[in-house]
C-alpha cells in the first residue's frame, strides 16, 4: 500500500489588497504540478499550500507567488521553547503541554 502523506506549509504573503490578489496567488500555486491545495488566508496574509513533497516544494510556491505579483515568505511557526523537551515526555505530559499551548492562544 502507497501511502502520500501531503506536506502542509504556510506562507507569509506580501502585497495582497483584495479577494481578486487572494484568488491570483491561490490560483497560481494550484496550478502547480503536485500541490493539493492551496488557501489564501487575506486578513492574516497567510497561505496554506498542501503538497506532494516528491513533486513540489517550498521554493516552488514561493516563486509561483512571486510570479503572480506578490512577495512570499515561509511563515515561521514559532517552536517550542525546548524541542528536546517535548521529545522525552511521555502521552500524558505531551496532552498536557498541548492543552498549555492551546490555552496560551487563546
Ligand atoms: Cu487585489
Amino acid at each position: 500500500m502507497v501511502m502520500v502523506i501531503n506536506m502542509k506549509l504556510k506562507f507569509d504573503v506580501e502585497g495582497m489588497m483584495c479577494a481578486a490578489c487572494s484568488a491570483a496567488v491561490e490560483r497560481a500555486v494550484s496550478k502547480l504540478d503536485g500541490v493539493e491545495s492551496a488557501q489564501v488566508n487575506l486578513l492574516a496574509k497567510l497561505l496554506t499550500a498542501e503538497f506532494d513533497e516528491s513533486k513540489t516544494d517550498s521554493e516552488a510556491i514561493i516563486t509561483a507567488v512571486k510570479k503572480a505579483g506578490f512577495q512570499a515568505t515561509l511563515h515561521e511557526e514559532t517552536p517550542p521553547a525546548n524541542t528536546q523537551d517535548i521529545k522525552d515526555m511521555d502521552d500524558n505530559s505531551l496532552m498536557e503541554y498541548m492543552r498549555q499551548l492551546k490555552n496560551k492562544k487563546k
